[in-house]
């Protein structure tokens, strides 16, 4: 082949598919139009990454309306894991809504809903009897964790940790650990949520057995929360096995397992949050096997109906029927197009591949940003798979600043980044699993070029 023929061509009708390609500036003329309509309109009250509006998405592209290809590194925050446009997706839910959209499973049922917690009944961690629940949205999910922990204990007290986050609903703004946005002028919060330390592996000693001691600091300190109120009058103890909002936190070896050892000896129920980090999206099928811990209670939403809402709570048989008949429900509860969404995911999970696609993700993110660990102001790479974070901050403390900075600029420049940590210090990347490796390359590339320049 001569060089001529794989030059670029001028012609924009044959730019590759699956490429980057900004022919505005972000947000472009269009977007902006739609921006002044949407002030008109939408409350204040939701805040707004980038504010493009989208026309359709493109394997791990984004397509806006004034037709920049945008490289997605959010997923709608961890819920498009197979892609925004799967057509597998598409297809099952496309062929459910030309039978019903909706019957309302508890006035007549259908089989997808059952086959769906046939699977999480399979494939979540503890290997014992379960049964699960489906609702609509993450905050349902861990409410409705909780009903069912006090309905089976006959207890009130819930235990959360800090940085914790679990939804916007009454009860789950209590959980969440972050004051603004999320609890800000929203009180009174209702009561009976304690909240107790974690044992963050960024932050712990490189020594074995200096980090075993840390570990047993932070298992005290919870015992010592717990002791406040009694430890015989909490229901549950609500866990994210890799902490999202709260800046994809990794707890250090031997945390969730002590987290688990003290929930069984006090007969509090452990319910593990993998609404966020679940359904593949750290290289595991659930974040909690690479702890070796499993939850009395599991909790999938976000990525497993792929944007369609479904949310999922997966429990020990007899906590899960120790509800009375009727004690549970919702309108929308595991709405049937959701359901053929989720079986088409469960479906793309079967190979691996994407498995290991999450991993592979791991891999170029560690090499492209490790090194900018060498560079004051970077404080820590740090995730699971396709769950990973670079942490901002030097001697003076966390650097919100550059954090911000960076994610804008990679933002103009057609990489969708979004930020998080309590102190808003945090970049975190949460592309597809599936994401085109040339694609997330050059997302990386732009990412690392708008972090070095916020840098400096
Ligand atoms: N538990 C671990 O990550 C949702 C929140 C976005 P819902 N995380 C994204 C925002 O600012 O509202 C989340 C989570 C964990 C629970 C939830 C709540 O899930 O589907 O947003 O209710």
């Amino acid at each position: 082949m001569t060089a001529a023929t794989v030059a670029p061509s001028a012609d924009p009708a044959a730019v590759p598919q699956r490429a980057r390609r900004l022919v505005t500036e972000l947000p472009g003329p269009r977007s902006r139009e739609l921006e002044a309509e949407r002030r008109r309109h939408v409350t204040e009250g939701f805040g707004v990454t980038l504010p493009v509006f989208i026309d359709r998405a493109e394997g791990s592209l984004l397509v806006d309306v004034d037709r920049n290809r945008i490289i997605d590194f959010a997923s709608g925050i961890a819920v498009t894991s197979v892609g925004a446009a799967n057509p597998r997706v598409a297809e099952r839910a496309a062929a459910q809504l030309g039978r019903f959209t909706h019957t309302c499973f508890m006035v007549t049922e259908y089989s997808s809903f059952v086959e769906v917690c046939r699977w999480l009944n399979e494939h979540t961690p503890g290997d014992f009897d379960k049964r699960t629940a489906l609702f609509s949205t993450g905050a349902e999910a861990v409410e409705n964790a909780v009903k069912i922990a006090r309905s089976a204990t006959r207890r009130p007290n819930v235990l959360v940790f800090d940085e914790a986050y679990h939804g916007r609903t009454q009860l789950t703004m209590a959980m969440t650990a972050k004051e603004n946005p999320y609890r800000l002028n929203f009180g009174p919060l209702p009561g009976a949520v304690f909240r107790g330390p974690t044992a963050p592996a960024h932050l712990a000693p490189a020594d074995p057995a200096a980090s075993a001691e840390y570990v047993a600091e932070a298992l005290a300190g919870v015992e010592t929360v717990l002791a406040e109120a009694g430890p015989e009058t909490f229901a549950a103890m609500v866990v994210e096995p890799v902490q999202g909002e709260g800046g994809f936190v990794v707890h250090t070896d031997g945390f969730l397992a002590g987290l688990r050892e003290i929930a069984t000896r006090h007969g509090i129920v452990l319910v593990v949050d993998e609404i966020q980090a679940g359904m593949g999206r750290t290289g595991a099928l659930f974040a909690s096997e690479h702890d070796g811990v499993a939850g009395d209670i599991t909790l999938s939403a976000k990525a497993l109906g792929a944007g369609l809402p479904l949310s999922a709570v997966t429990g020990r048989a007899e906590l899960m029927n120790a509800v009375h008949p009727g004690g549970l429900g919702g309108t929308y509860a595991g709405n049937p197009v959701a359901c053929e969404a989720a079986l088409a995911v469960f479906e793309l999970l079967e190979d691996g591949s994407l498995l290991a696609g999450a991993r592979g993700i791991e891999a170029a993110v560690r090499a492209r940003f490790e090194p900018l660990l060498a560079h004051d102001g970077v404080a820590s790479v740090r995730g699971r798979g396709a769950m990973m974070a670079v942490e901002f901050g030097d001697a003076s403390g966390p650097r919100a600043d550059v954090a911000k900075a960076a994610a804008a600029a990679a933002n103009a420049a057609g990489v969708l980044t979004l930020t998080c940590g309590t102190h808003g210090n945090v970049i975190r990347l949460l592309p597809p699993l599936g994401i085109e490796p040339e694609v997330l390359d050059e997302g990386l590339a732009v990412l690392e070029a708008a972090i070095r320049g916020a840098l400096s």
